[in-house]
């Protein structure tokens, strides 16, 4: 690196790093394979506890219904994130039906059952992914499925997703023992994380600088229970001179911080910098 560079590039390495730092940070993708799988026949309870596949069936007889169960562990994905696009992919093994049949994915509010224990029927709750048409055997389909179907704040806390699969053609879908990976079942969820909760950021762009420095200003000395959003960065319920220090304390504008395109202050301060680090690499040499 020259001598000259050595001054400019630093600068704007440290930018395009703060940047890159930013997207990696707020968009996540996940590829999920279940933790456990099982089928259950609703008004016996009778657990079909084979992990190779999980059946779905339904009749207007009880006694040929199944449901077929997967819980997926949602634990990296950190709670309050949003979800922006899921989909299953599920893999027949085989299926007893005239092609066309269709089979319907739901959410599954309770995650406490178990292909290890004979378990009460959990039930199906929210549809999430309706009528994909099932055509042959030893076939990959895919379910877009609906994140504004459900809450899913609640399994993002709880941690677990439970899905059941219901159809009114006989299938077995390959769980956790297909014949190779490619034939586990996978969810993918993309999803952005949630702000960051940074001392002093009123508006919540995940930079403290200017802008919430207005904000806790037009609040001044007022009295809320809004918290951060109105400059009541301590929390105790008025904007003062103590949250005038935490902003203070984290200022931290723009070049690090998670932010699309710097503000033109920022800019100014970047080069102010450069030049202050440039004048005393001279006075060193000197
Ligand atoms: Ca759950
Ligand atoms: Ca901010
Ligand atoms: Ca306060």
């Amino acid at each position: 690196m020259s001598r000259l560079c050595y001054s400019w590039c630093a600068p704007l390495l440290v930018l395009a790093w703060g940047l890159s730092a930013a997207n990696l940070a707020q968009a996540g993708l996940v590829q999920l394979n279940p933790i456990d799988a099982d089928s259950i026949k609703p008004h016996l309870n009778v657990n079909y506890n084979s992990k190779s596949y999980v059946y779905s069936y339904y009749r207007n007889d009880p006694i040929q219904k199944h449901v077929g169960y997967l819980k997926f562990d949602l634990s990296t994905i950190p709670a309050g994130s949003t979800f922006n696009s899921l989909s299953l992919k599920l893999y027949t093994q085989l299926n007893i039906v005239t092609p066309g049949q269709v089979a319907n994915i739901h959410r599954v509010a309770v995650d406490s059952w178990s292909s290890t224990t004979q378990d009460p029927y959990p039930g199906t709750d929210e549809l999430l992914g309706a009528d994909q048409s099932i055509v042959g055997s030893f076939s990959p389909f895919t379910w877009t499925l609906d994140p504004n179907a459900w809450n899913y704040q609640v399994d993002l806390t709880d941690g677990y997703l439970s899905l059941g699969i219901t159809s009114p053609g006989y299938f077995n879908w390959f769980a956790l023992d297909g014949l190779n990976f490619a034939q586990y079942p996978l969810l993918t969820i993309n999803y952005t994380e949630p702000p960051l909760d940074i001392p002093g950021d009123a508006n919540g762009d995940d930079i403290v600088d200017g802008a919430d420095y207005t904000v806790w200003a037009d609040h001044y000395l007022q009295t809320t229970t809004l918290g951060a959003s109105v400059g009541d960065f301590s929390g105790n319920g008025l904007v003062d001179g103590g949250d005038y220090t935490i902003w203070a304390d984290n200022y931290s504008p723009a070049l690090l911080a998670a932010s699309a395109v710097p503000e033109p202050s920022s800019w100014v301060l970047a080069l102010v910098g450069l030049f202050a680090g440039f004048g005393a690499r001279h006075r060193l040499r000197r």
